[in-house]
């Protein structure tokens, strides 16, 4: 069986237990421990000197971390420059957002370039190679101009936007070369999927061959062919039920209830970025109190929201804004024994997390567009069966495409959400376990070792001209 080499922006820390908050972290470690191989990545180390090292080598069991540095001229451009200015906006369709310059293009060229420099002495002929994500798109075509023939999988966890959206990228074109020298790309949902064979067709005259709802979409442009392909990532959906239920009486799930005094509880788990639509959903829950003040007093809301990307301005103002947003709805509502929104902006770690996921009433995960959104598969595995919580979730998730069973909303229609939470708050029973039984039978088909396998397989057929 060959081995597979997952190459990504960033290496999660080797101790687990440091495990960084971003979902493909999550994923790639769950995936990567039943093949080995070699995770290959930036350490997350940002070094003032210009020069480049070779890669930091830890092996772990049949795993082997290859981590390299950037320099501060790197990070800046590379990944606060073209990955989050500019094609983290435009993946999310935010093209007011995006920052467009040819300074940062090229260092994320350059950076990617030195990347595969790096793994080129470290593959072997059959392995297989799997990057991931909008960091590394032109990843695969550098190692090409290496004289690399290896079987290369591109994954996508942003959404894949719409051909209308992706031309207000100057150079657009060259980017859809970088990943068409791919053998197998993978997307989220049957939607992006489409969305990137339309460009194909409406800007390259490409040609794209259905091979049925399973089989994918023969992709022909730039003189090659690949295999565009839908995959659903999902999650470890049998040991996040395990560790929720023992979680659920650990001593900070049993603070959280006491600290609850037989209120309900709303939950929001997210990294703090602007795709997550964390001010609409503060004003969701405001409208909430508003228009069903019977909740006042009755209900909190608890929104983890850890930081993210604190070097980009519009993080910065996100972060401003939702300060100030929960300090006005709480000094608006807060009682001297209650106060609305618990703002939270720190991490937890999972098991912690499992258990405070099982102890709230309602999940409340309302991006304004988000590839998958693990967050939404995991609120639902950590239900208790006999007694679960009602998911809310945004119909601009990928998981919404699944989990058809939650309560789907518009997250920019602020008074339906809180309609939405509403009626979560007061479901009975017997629809509340149809509805979750509905989605686990899902995530218990379709959990992590599913996408992790059906990826593979299809990346051990490549090349597929
Ligand atoms: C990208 C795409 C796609 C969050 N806070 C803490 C914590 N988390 C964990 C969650 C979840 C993960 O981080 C977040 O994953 P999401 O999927 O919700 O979102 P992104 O980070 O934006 O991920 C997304 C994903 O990649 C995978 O392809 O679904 O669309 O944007 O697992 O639990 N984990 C811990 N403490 C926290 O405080 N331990």
């Amino acid at each position: 069986m060959s081995r597979l080499v997952v190459v990504s922006n960033r290496v999660a820390p080797i101790d687990e237990g440091k495990q960084a908050a971003g979902g493909l972290a999550v994923a790639v470690l769950a995936a990567l421990k039943k093949t080995g191989g070699i995770w290959f990545g930036w350490s997350g180390t940002v070094v003032e000197e210009e020069s480049q090292s070779e890669p930091r080598r830890t092996d772990v069991g049949r795993l082997t971390y290859a981590t390299l540095d950037l320099s501060r001229r790197d990070f800046e451009e590379y990944y606060n420059g073209f990955a989050n200015q500019t094609l983290w906006p435009l993946f999310h369709y935010r093209l007011g957002l995006i920052e467009v310059s040819r300074r940062t293009r090229e260092g994320y060229k350059r950076v990617n370039g030195y990347f595969a420099e790096k793994l080129v002495p470290l593959l072997r002929p059959d392995d297989m190679v799997w990057v991931h994500d909008y960091h590394l798109i032109p990843f695969g075509e550098e190692l090409r101009q290496r004289g690399c023939n290896q079987r290369m999988g591109f994954f996508l966890h942003t959404p894949f936007p719409a051909p209308e959206v992706l031309v207000a990228l100057p150079n657009h074109r060259e980017v859809i070369r970088e990943l068409c020298a791919y053998d197998l790309v993978g997307f989220h949902t049957q939607v992006d999927l489409r969305c990137f064979a339309d460009y194909i067709r409406q800007e390259l005259n490409g040609e794209v061959e259905d091979r049925g709802p399973e089989g994918g979409l023969l992709i022909h442009a730039f003189g090659r062919t690949l295999l565009a392909r839908a995959f659903p990532i999902s999650i470890d959906t049998d040991t996040l039920v395990s560790l929720a239920e023992t979680a659920v009486r650990s001593r900070h799930s049993e603070r959280l209830k006491e600290s609850l005094v037989g209120r309900r509880l709303i939950i929001g788990v997210d990294r703090l970025d602007y795709s997550k639509g964390l001010p609409q959903r503060f004003q969701a829950f405001e409208q909430l109190l508003v228009a069903y003040p019977e909740h006042c007093n009755r209900v909190s809301f608890l929104q983890v929201a850890p930081p993210s990307r604190e070097d980009v301005p519009e993080y910065i103002a996100i972060k401003r804004e939702l300060s100030e947003l929960s300090g006005r709805i709480n000094g608006r509502f807060a009682e001297f024994d209650w106060v609305p929104i618990r703002y939270l902006n720190k991490s937890f770690g999972r098991r912690v997390l499992a258990g405070f996921y099982r102890t709230a009433h309602v999940g409340l995960v309302t991006p304004l567009r988000d590839g998958m959104n693990l967050v939404a598969k995991e609120y639902v595995a950590c239900q208790d069966p006999d007694d679960p919580g009602v998911l809310v979730l945004s119909t601009f998730a990928g998981a919404a495409r699944e989990l058809d069973s939650a309560l789907i909303v518009n997250p920019f229609d602020i008074e339906a959400v809180a309609d939405a939470l509403q009626r979560a708050l007061t479901m009975a029973l017997p629809e509340r376990k149809e509805r979750h039984a509905a989605m686990m039978r899902t995530l218990r088909s379709h959990d992590i070792g599913w996408w992790r396998e059906s990826y593979v397989d299809a990346l051990t057929r490549a090349p597929y001209g």
